[in-house]
């Protein structure tokens, strides 16, 4: 899309302040985009060509894309590279596992993705129903990931802090949460990309695998095994006897992805710090900023929209 032609969209699209406090989100195809992402969302949803092999990884912001990214890679490429040899100890999730609208079609509206060797594995944060419809109706699989909205929004907003630019008036914790109770925060709805996925879960088991942060935290070792059987490659005895899928849990986790060197002091090409992307890694850590009122306004508002869907969150340990 050219620059006139991005113009001449923007004018014809709703558009609201970010967290940060500035114009720039805009309803586009029902999600909420950051102006410095729109061409790139464009270009992806035109462009792209998946191909059978094909790994997404999919999620909405903050919902533990890291961790599914280290999780998936480890699990697809494990026949290359053992938990000790992992390129995952040198280089950060986010760079083996380039982000479409992010990473890639930023830098170049069609880039050359055709060299990387299968199973290539991209991650997107669009919702279902706007993913190129190669990836939707080809044998490509779909891994997805959510979080519950509460700390969802929280890790969402202290990012937004913590990165803030300087002299940038962000807005207050009242003013997004009146966004967001109305679905408007980058790449939200909620409940609509949430929604998207599961449903696509249910209709399409073999396509796209729906997982919930909360599930990975209580039980790691069988959310691998899931993730494995899903993609076609379940663990053999043998390395469930040896432990490997112990391993993959132990390389991936808060703790280790955390305190590698690469993770502390490593910085994306997108200028994004790597320690970006490791904060708390908790459930239920909203109760720490959030009010009760707030909270079960927006849980309320959330159920609503979900009702009759069958999904739920946990959010609380
Ligand atoms: P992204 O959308 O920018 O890629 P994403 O990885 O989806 O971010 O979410 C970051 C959250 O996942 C952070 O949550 P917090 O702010 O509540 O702490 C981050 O700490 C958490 N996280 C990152 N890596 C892991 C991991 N290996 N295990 C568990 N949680 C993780």
């Amino acid at each position: 899309m050219e620059e006139e032609d991005l113009q001449q969209l923007l004018l014809t699209l709703p558009a609201e302040k970010n967290f940060e406090g500035t114009k720039s989100l805009y309803l586009y195809k029902g999600t909420w985009v950051p102006v410095s992402l729109l061409r790139a969302v464009d270009s992806f949803q035109r462009h792209f060509i998946a191909q059978d092999t094909d790994i997404i990884v999919a999620s909405m912001p903050k919902s533990g894309t890291t961790w599914l990214k280290a999780l998936t890679f480890s699990v697809a490429k494990r026949h290359i590279y053992g938990p000790k040899e992992s390129p995952l100890l040198t280089a950060s999730p986010h760079a083996l596992v380039p982000c479409f609208e992010v990473d890639l079609y930023m830098k170049d509206p069609q880039p050359n993705l055709d060299r990387a060797p299968p199973p290539r594995i991209f991650s997107s944060h669009s919702h279902f129903t706007n993913l190129p419809e190669s990836i939707r109706n080809s044998k490509c699989k779909v891994v997805y990931i959510c979080r519950n909205p509460l700390d969802q929004v929280v890790s969402y907003f202290q990012l937004v802090h913590k990165f803030k630019l300087h002299g940038t008036p962000l807005l207050s914790l009242d003013e997004c949460f009146e966004k967001i109770c109305r679905g408007v925060h980058v790449l939200g709805p909620f409940w609509d990309t949430v929604l998207g996925y599961w449903k696509a879960s249910l209709e399409r088991p073999d396509k796209v695998l729906f997982l919930k942060y909360e599930d990975l935290k209580e039980d790691i070792i069988s959310n691998l095994k899931k993730i494995a059987e899903f993609l076609g490659i379940p663990f053999t005895e043998e390395e469930e006897k040896e432990g490997a899928i112990e391993e993959i849990s132990r390389l991936c986790s808060f703790d280790n992805l955390r305190n590698l060197e690469v993770n502390k002091n490593g910085v994306l090409p997108s200028g994004a710090p790597n320690s970006s992307f490791f904060r708390k890694g908790k459930v239920g850590d909203w109760a720490n900023y959030l009010s009760p009122s707030m909270a079960e306004n927006y849980l309320k508002i959330v159920e609503e929209k979900l009702s009759g869907s069958g999904l739920t969150f946990r959010t609380s340990q």
